[in-house]
C-alpha cells in the first residue's frame, strides 16, 4: 500500500522531534485530507483520535497490522500513529498532538500548555499504560482489537502477544524509574485547574488528553477503576462536563 507525499519539499520528523519546517496549515478551512495510521486500542492513538473527533476534523483511519506492518511500507518511520494531512506526513503522537492543537484551537500553544502535553505524554499516558496493561481483562481485549482484521493465523500468536504485552508494565518502569503513579498525575492535574477546566471556562490541549485516557480505560472494560480514579482524583465535575461534551462529538470507536 501506498502514501502518496504530495508535498514534495516535505521533510517528516523523527520520534520526540519537532517538524524540521513549520506546517503550512494553521486554519481548518485549510485541510484537504487527514489519513491516521494507527490501531484502535493504542493509547496514543486514541489521544490523537479525541482531539481530531474534538475539533470535528473528519480523517481516514487506516488500521496498521503490527505484525507485518504493510500498511507503512513506503514510510521509514514504523511506529503508529502517523499523521498525514494535505499529504504531508507528521511522526509521534506528541508532535502530531501539538501540531492539531494549532489547527483546532486555533492559537500557537504556550511554552506551558506545551510542557504539559509533553509531562502528560511522558508521564501521565506511562503511568495509565503500566496500570492499564498489568490487567488481564485488558490484555486480551486490547490484542483483539489490535489485531482485529489480521488475517485468522494471527489469532494463533494472540497468548504470545498478550504475555509481550503484560511484560509492559515493567519494561514501562525499567525505562522510566521516576514514574509516579496514575494518581499522582490525576491529582497534579487536578491541582493546575483553572476553571471548570485545566485551562479555564473552556476544554483545551490537556483536558482532551486526559479524557481520552478515561475513554479509553472505559471502553477496555476498565471502568470501575477509572471511576475510582476520577472521584479520588476529585475530578468527577470535570469528567461530567467533558464527558457530556464529548458525546456529542464523533465516536472514538468503531468495533467493540
Ligand atoms: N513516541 C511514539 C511511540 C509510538 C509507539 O511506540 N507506538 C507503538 C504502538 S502503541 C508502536 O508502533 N510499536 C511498534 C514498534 O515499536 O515497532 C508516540 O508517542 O507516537
Amino acid at each position: 500500500m501506498a502514501e502518496t507525499i504530495t508535498n514534495l519539499d516535505w521533510q517528516p520528523n523523527n520520534e520526540g522531534q519537532d517538524l524540521p519546517q513549520p506546517l503550512p496549515i494553521t486554519r481548518k478551512d485549510q485541510i484537504n485530507h487527514v489519513k491516521l495510521y494507527e490501531i484502535q486500542a493504542s493509547p496514543p492513538c486514541v489521544m490523537v483520535r479525541a482531539l481530531l473527533a474534538y475539533g470535528d476534523i473528519k480523517y481516514e483511519s487506516v488500521m496498521v497490522n503490527m505484525m507485518s506492518k504493510k500498511e507503512l511500507k513506503w514510510s521509514t518511520y514504523r511506529k503508529i500513529p502517523i499523521l498525514v494531512i494535505n499529504g504531508m506526513q507528521i511522526n509521534d503522537s506528541y508532535i502530531i498532538y501539538k501540531e492539531l492543537c494549532s489547527i483546532v484551537f486555533g492559537r500557537t500553544l504556550s511554552e506551558t500548555e506545551a510542557q504539559q502535553i509533553h509531562d502528560i505524554t511522558y508521564g501521565m499516558l506511562l503511568a495509565f499504560q503500566s496500570e492499564f496493561f498489568g490487567s488481564p481483562v485488558v490484555r486480551k481485549k486490547f490484542v483483539r482489537l489490535s489485531f482485529a482484521g489480521n488475517c485468522c493465523f494471527a489469532c494463533l500468536f494472540h497468548p504470545c502477544i498478550r504475555m509481550y504485552v503484560g511484560r509492559a508494565p515493567n519494561r514501562i518502569h525499567a525505562a522510566h524509574p521516576e514514574l509516579q503513579s496514575f494518581d499522582f498525575y490525576g491529582k497534579r492535574f487536578r491541582s493546575e485547574f483553572r476553571g471548570t477546566y485545566h485551562c479555564g471556562v473552556e476544554p483545551g490541549p490537556v483536558d482532551i488528553m486526559v479524557w481520552a485516557l478515561t475513554e479509553l480505560g472505559k471502553h477496555m472494560d476498565l471502568g470501575p477503576g477509572i471511576d475510582r480514579w476520577i472521584a479520588a482524583c476529585d475530578l468527577t465535575e470535570w469528567y461530567q462536563a467533558i464527558n457530556g461534551l464529548m458525546q456529542s462529538k464523533q465516536s472514538l470507536w468503531w468495533e467493540q
